[in-house]
């Protein structure tokens, strides 16, 4: 039978420092994603943007922290359209927007998964770990703490209370090589599985992968990908606010991939941080559709034998 893929664009900048993301999924629309998906035997729904209605300020007594009313109605959206797309769909992709976006998407995915009763897995492709709490972000950006939200850290009274949250163990980090004090501690203290880039040098992108997903195999587990521009190294997506030196290359991205579209494994898709206001000719929306087509099946050639 074929199966179904829905596409749902958020518009959120919020999270941010600086606007642009909320041309994301314009750009990724434009780039062909929907086309691509159908092309390789995907029946594709584009459910459209989201969007959310005026707010009022919040104040919050971290004054660094802008935006907070916006952010948490796109929150409290998110979870609920994510919810709903994957009890219809078997592989919803999120369209950002920036990576606040995962706030609401993950919300709704481990509620989905515990209808389910399976275990929700996640895979964070990102330069940085996005685990401050409302307390320790100094930036003030939103888009840092949708990790310590999710997975039940204290100081969101100013979120959307949690109908589910997310095992710290069940979460595996890939390309991290930003991290603030606070997340550092943080990281330490609830045993997060982070590979961060010098791991990565170490002992490339496929060994501890496999592991992951041995591990999400035997769990019966849900896999969501959460996908962030920054994670690849901007001299091949330079469409990213916050650009860090020493990301993943362009080999590395498409393995893991083709590795993870291989598995069968994965349920859901967030791609964010796209800002397109500082892409090159459309290049960073371009990849990005290339590797979601490889997340979804394109293969240079077909393998007879699996390596797993
Ligand atoms: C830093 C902060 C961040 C982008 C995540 C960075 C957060 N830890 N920036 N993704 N682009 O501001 O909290
Ligand atoms: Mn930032
Ligand atoms: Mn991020
Ligand atoms: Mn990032």
């Amino acid at each position: 039978m074929t199966r179904t893929v829905s596409i749902l664009g958020a518009p959120i900048q919020t999270g941010a420092s600086q606007p642009g993301c909320i041309m994301g999924p314009a750009s990724l629309r434009i780039a062909g994603l929907g086309d691509i998906l159908t092309e390789l035997g995907w029946e594709v729904n584009d459910l459209g943007d989201l969007s959310i209605p005026a707010q009022d300020p919040v104040p919050h007594k971290n004054p660094a922290i802008h935006d907070l009313a916006e952010t948490r109605a796109w929150i409290e959206a998110l979870s609920d359209a994510a919810f709903d797309a994957a009890q219809k769909h078997d592989r919803p992709i999120f369209i950002g927007g920036d990576h606040a976006l995962a706030a609401g998407t993950l919300s709704g995915l481990a509620r989905h998964a515990k209808t389910q009763d399976r275990p929700l897995f996640v895979l964070w492709l990102d330069a940085h770990p996005d685990l401050h709490t409302l307390e320790t972000t100094t930036s003030g950006n939103l888009h840092g703490t949708p990790v310590a939200y999710v997975t039940g850290q204290p100081d969101f009274e100013a979120f959307p209370p949690l109908e589910a949250s997310i095992d710290p163990k069940n979460f595996c980090m890939m390309g991290i090589r930003s991290v603030d004090p606070a997340e550092r501690e943080r990281i330490k203290q609830i045993g997060l599985e982070v590979h961060d880039m010098r791991a990565i040098d170490e002992t490339g992108v496929l060994a501890p992968l496999r592991a992951f997903l041995d591990r999400v195999r035997k769990a019966n587990g849900l896999l969501h990908v959460s996908f962030d521009v920054d994670f690849l190294d901007p001299g091949i997506a330079p469409a990213v606010g916050t650009t860090v030196p020493g990301g993943a290359t362009f080999r590395e991205a498409h393995l893991i991939m083709e590795e993870v579209g291989d598995s069968d494994l994965v349920t859901s898709l967030d791609i964010v941080e796209l800002n397109p206001f500082l892409d090159e000719r459309g290049r960073t929306a371009k990849l990005l559709c290339d590797l979601a087509a490889s997340l979804f099946g394109r293969r240079v050639l077909d393998r007879m034998t699996r390596s797993f």
